[in-house]
């Protein structure tokens, strides 16, 4: 048997099971690549706290990195909520000294119910240490213009315009997600330092979009992973992603996940749009 390719999640854990890590393991499981985690916060509202971002150190990030390294080896590598300067560092220096090969920095700042997923200090080392060795970046409209120190962006030009002010940070991909914060169609904007590529999907009547962001680097770095081109993985996750949104659903009355097995329960239904702008 051949075995499957090795990816590694650095992010917080959801308890909810919609979005963070329990997201990336389910994409994973679904692609068929071998997934491990680095758990670097857990998000979950303390009935009477109400405290919500239960950090872990340091010290036991780079313990769960070690152990992934060592017991399996890493092929790809993501990166979703960090929270704090001092992880955003330690994960930048841990990637760098282990020489990763794929790197899809998932730039996680708000989750879907308005938890707090990034200390506001944090934004210039995320820029400055990690965006730098990213082989991708991947933030949503909002995060793209907090990283574009608050730039608005509204329109496809703008985020034309904003994939290549973001590349300058340094990574060899950027993609924004305009999804729903966008007129028409979800649109995301994908810029190579070349090559500017529209990638549209048709928007999906839903609020159940918990963890769309999670999944579809999830699935970006599970395709890369398997030796997918860039270009080809960021097609395929949107595939992907968007066949999840469109069965999201929810057991209560809050937003509810995307649906992970939906692509292979019921195949692919929106074709993907693409069009390469010189
Ligand atoms: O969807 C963003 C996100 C990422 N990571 C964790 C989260 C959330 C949203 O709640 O909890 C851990």
């Amino acid at each position: 048997m051949k075995k499957p390719a090795r990816v590694l999640t650095i992010a917080g854990s959801a308890a909810g099971g919609s979005a963070g890590i329990q997201a990336d393991l389910k994409t994973f499981q679904e692609l068929d690549v071998y997934g491990m985690s680095v758990i670097t916060a857990i998000v979950a509202k303390h009935p009477v706290t109400r405290k919500n971002i239960h950090l872990q150190t340091v010290e036991a990030i780079e313990a769960q990195f070690a152990t992934a390294r060592k017991q399996v080896g890493v092929d790809a590598v993501k990166t979703g909520m960090l929270f704090s300067k001092d992880i955003i560092q330690r994960t930048a220096h841990l990637i760098r000294e282990t020489s990763l090969q794929h790197v899809i920095v998932d730039p996680v700042m708000v989750g879907k119910m308005g938890s707090i997923l990034l200390d506001d200090d944090a934004i210039e080392v995320l820029k400055q240490e990690l965006i730098p060795q990213a082989t991708i970046i991947t933030p949503n409209l909002h995060e793209a213009s907090i990283l574009l120190d608050n730039r608005p962006l509204t329109t496809i030009e703008d985020l034309k315009q904003a994939t290549i002010d973001l590349y300058s940070l340094g990574s060899q991909y950027v993609l924004i997600k305009g999804g729903r914060n966008l007129n028409g169609p979800a649109v995301d904007v994908l810029f190579n330092g070349k090559t500017v590529t529209l990638l549209e999907a048709p928007k999906i009547d839903t609020r159940n979009t918990s963890g769309a962001g999670c999944t579809y680097s999830a699935a970006i770095a599970a395709y890369v992973a398997k030796g997918k081109t860039l270009i080809q993985a960021v097609e395929l996750a949107k595939d992907f992603v968007t066949t999840a949104i469109s069965y999201g659903f929810s057991y209560t009355d809050i937003v509810g996940p995307t649906y992970h097995a939906a692509r292979r329960k019921f195949g692919s239904e929106h074709a993907i749009k693409i069009d390469n702008e010189e």
